[in-house]
């Protein structure tokens, strides 16, 4: 097992495209860590706690699984992720006690693929059943844990917020794209397939007339975009150029990403445009490093 210096085991418990395959199921009799049956509402209150996200990936083929405890909330993750940013965005605003359990995603230990088996993180554990797939993640916790609701009540604004959930995957592909540089194009090529999606955003977020999609406060999709949004200036930076998100095309949006800087559940898991370029920069590479950045 390598751990980074980052902090030492065990990890403190944290307070804090095509994306709608459903894949959740329970555990085999092939995990080593305990169960006791008890349910995360037992130990809702019993790990407070507000340190950032715990830094360390487990990088040998043949490193243990870390032990799970009972109760545990577990959230297997990559740190620079922005699946996994989501779902730490979700469990920090409903305010549940996890773990966060980096993997290193060019040499997965092999135990991680019994939890997922295409070996790609988020994954969340609760020690009853492993949850794949961030959006599934996410809907999980609202339901798991209703306090406080993530979407709105009146059946029909769920469902379109979940229309705009959807419609957003197309900005996730067309930002993974320029992130990678998949087609090796100038970045103003990406930016046309990032924006023009979020002419439709910009419009209903007027149009709601509110700070967020969710209203006063944010909701599911503000908090579903956000690791999205913290990226729009990476693949310029990428390229050495520099972009400013266009205010008078997209002002509520730019709005929007103001306040959502501010928010404590999105704020403790933000990681700055230096380091995204850092990371990026040697994530081609054999070797990346997925800790001291
Ligand atoms: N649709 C998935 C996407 C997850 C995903 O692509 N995760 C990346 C890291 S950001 C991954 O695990 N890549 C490793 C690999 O593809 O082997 C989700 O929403 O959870």
């Amino acid at each position: 097992m390598v751990v980074s210096p980052c902090l030492p085991w065990p990890v403190l418990p944290t307070r804090l495209e095509e994306e709608t395959r459903t894949n959740i199921h329970a555990f085999s009799g092939t995990r080593t860590h305990g169960r006791s049956g008890q349910t995360h509402e037992d130990h809702a209150s019993d790990s407070v706690a507000t340190a950032p996200s715990p830094c360390y990936s487990w990088s040998t083929k043949d490193s243990a699984c870390p032990p799970m405890k009972d109760g545990e909330v577990r959230l297997y993750g990559m740190r620079f992720c922005p699946f996994t940013q989501r779902v730490r965005i979700v469990l920090n605003a409903k305010n549940i006690p996890h773990n966060v359990v980096n993997i290193n995603l060019k040499n997965q230990p092999e135990w991680y693929f019994k939890i997922h088996p295409d070996g790609k993180v988020p994954a969340l554990d609760t020690g009853n059943e492993v949850v794949l797939e961030s959006l599934d993640i996410a809907d999980f916790l609202d339901e798991k844990f209703p306090d406080p609701p993530l979407y709105p009540n009146d059946p029909e604004l769920k469902s379109r917020d979940k229309e705009f959930i959807k419609k957003f995957g197309k900005v996730v592909g067309a930002t993974s794209r320029a992130l990678h540089n998949t087609d090796n194009l100038p970045v103003e090529e990406y930016l046309k397939d990032i924006l023009e999606p979020l002419e439709e955003f910009e419009a209903e977020l007027t149009n709601r007339g509110t700070t967020f999609f969710g209203g006063d406060n944010p909701g599911m999709l503000d908090y579903i975009m956000w690791p999205w949004s913290e990226r729009s200036k990476v693949p310029s930076a990428l390229q050495d150029k520099e972009f400013h998100f266009q205010k008078e095309k997209f002002p509520t949006l730019v709005a929007w990403r103001d306040a959502m800087k501010d928010v404590n559940a999105v704020r403790d898991t933000i990681t700055s445009l230096e380091t995204h370029v850092k990371f990026l920069k040697g994530y081609s590479g054999a070797n990346p490093e997925f800790d001291n950045l």
